[in-house]
């Protein structure tokens, strides 16, 4: 669930109209806000952020299995977020901190049980995080091809282990996760400004022990 904010005079028919039709691309005036990260069938997945007033969109940007992205298919969710009438709540003390660079992740913290994470992006662009627990003699490989469509049939060599979409330089968002000991990788998809590649391809993954 990518959650977009929209440039103000933007409306809920301009993003609707952006995002139609079979490959629908985002416009510069649609930025990233944040969302919880993919849920797998049957799972949950959580955010805590910080909303300014202003028209969103929420979105899913994962592909069907014909190729056409979730959100040309309708999934996809204008929403207006109003000025709060009290004060804001506190989000949950951070005990996990993972730091999105331009193109990596710095990850302080990271151990086995229940975590507030915090997701700082304080560099240059775009980025998100997804983490995924790989199974028991799966490698990255085995992941990214199974992500990809492209893995041999069987179960997920995976378990989706929570994450945070796309956030623009300088902002940043929370995400809560269980995690068990074992190996995690975290990749991030976005798109490079400069030229359209998958930062996974400019290097942004990165695998960690979670003892
Ligand atoms: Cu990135």
């Amino acid at each position: 669930m990518q959650i977009l904010k929209l440039d103000d005079g933007k409306t809920m028919q301009d993003i609707a109209a952006a995002l139609s039709g079979p490959n629908p691309s985002q416009p510069d005036w649609a930025k990233d806000a944040g969302g919880p990260s993919v849920a797998a069938p049957g799972g949950v997945s959580n955010a805590t952020q910080e909303f300014e007033p202003g028209n969103y969109a929420a979105l899913c940007l994962i592909p069907s299995p014909d190729g056409v992205p979730h959100a040309a298919k309708g999934m996809v969710k204008p929403f207006t977020v109003t000025a709060a009438e009290g004060p804001a709540a506190q989000a949950p003390e951070p005990d996990v901190t993972i730091s999105l660079k331009d193109f990596g992740f710095d990850v302080e913290g990271a151990k086995a049980g229940q975590h507030h994470v915090r997701v700082v992006n304080d560099c240059q662009q775009h980025h998100e995080v997804f983490m995924i627990k790989l199974a028991e003699g799966k490698m990255l490989d085995d992941a990214l091809a199974a992500l990809e469509g492209s893995g041999p049939p069987g179960p997920p060599p995976f378990e989706i282990a929570g994450g945070l979409q796309g956030i623009m330089a300088g902002d940043s968002g929370q995400f809560s996760a269980n995690w068990t000991p074992g190996r995690y990788a975290l990749p991030c998809f976005l798109p490079d400004v400069n030229s359209g590649a998958p930062h996974i391809a400019l290097g942004m993954v990165k695998e960690i022990a979670v003892p």
